[in-house]
């Protein structure tokens, strides 16, 4: 496929200082990393300059974990997408599992933030996925097109070359069970075809759609080889030397 192979890592609330966070950076800047690979590294919002100034290997660009869909006003303790992109930082993760549980984001806010966050000229790395329940009771598939169908009422076909979607199934999240590399692959299909429906099949063809939770060293080249898995988010393995394995997992 045309998907260039894309892999972001995801810091959550990591590391304790800004100093650990430009370690982790070096590591990356003398690192060997496939040309091939989009690299994009996320660290909390207090870091987003300092790691932007550190990263001296172009190819890797910086991700926010978040922003309102607001561009200014009386939003304390928020930041925006505009004010993201005027810093020069090209992505922002939305509508993270952590986000909609821990902080109660819906579908319709998680969509107004990426409409936000794509009039302001960023790119969207916009997650989706089911939890254990969901999945037992056989509604992974209902439950990704709900988070999805709420993006599609806020967007034109033309918006999905900024976006990114992250599959990542709760239960595999920070768990260290991965989803096999069957399911995985069977929901990005699904993904697929939801899009070629709701949206067009130009645009199911062309959107990356990543996988995420528990990836590592030791699983990423078996899901890296499936039709179509284009990449990761990764959480804890990207704040270890071998985010370097799983950037380079198609070389
Ligand atoms: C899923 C993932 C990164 P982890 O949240 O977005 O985290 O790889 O730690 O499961």
């Amino acid at each position: 496929s045309t998907r260039q192979f894309f892999v972001g890592g995801n810091w959550k609330l990591n590391p304790t200082s800004v100093g650990k966070a430009k370690e982790l950076v070096e590591v990356l800047n003398k690192a060997e990393l496939d040309p091939n690979t989009e690299v994009v590294i996320s660290p909390p919002s207090l870091y987003l300059i300092p790691v932007r100034d550190a990263v001296s290997n172009k190819q890797i660009t910086i991700s926010a974990q978040n922003a309102y869909y607001k561009e200014n006003g009386a939003f304390t303790g928020e930041i925006s997408s505009s004010q993201i992109k005027e810093a020069g930082i090209p992505y922002v993760i939305l509508g993270h599992s952590e986000r909609r549980t821990i902080f109660h984001e819906t579908n319709e806010v998680v969509a107004l933030k990426t409409r936000a966050a794509l009039d302001a000229g960023l790119k969207v790395i916009l997650c989706i996925g089911e939890t254990l329940v969901q999945r037992e009771g056989g509604e992974t598939t209902k439950v990704c097109e709900g988070q999805l169908s709420a993006v599609v009422k806020q967007t034109k076909p033309e918006d999905w070359s900024n976006i990114v979607i992250a599959y990542e199934p709760v239960w595999a999240i920070g768990t260290g069970k991965v989803a096999t590399t069957a399911q995985a692959q069977e929901t990005h299909v699904d993904v697929r075809a939801y899009l070629s429906t709701a949206v067009s099949t130009t645009v199911a063809s062309e959107t990356r759609v990543i996988y995420g939770g528990s990836v590592n060293s030791g699983n990423a080249k078996d899901l890296a080889g499936q039709q179509d898995i284009d990449g990761f988010l990764v959480g804890g393995a990207s704040l270890k030397p071998e985010f370097v394995d799983i950037i380079n997992a198609r070389k």
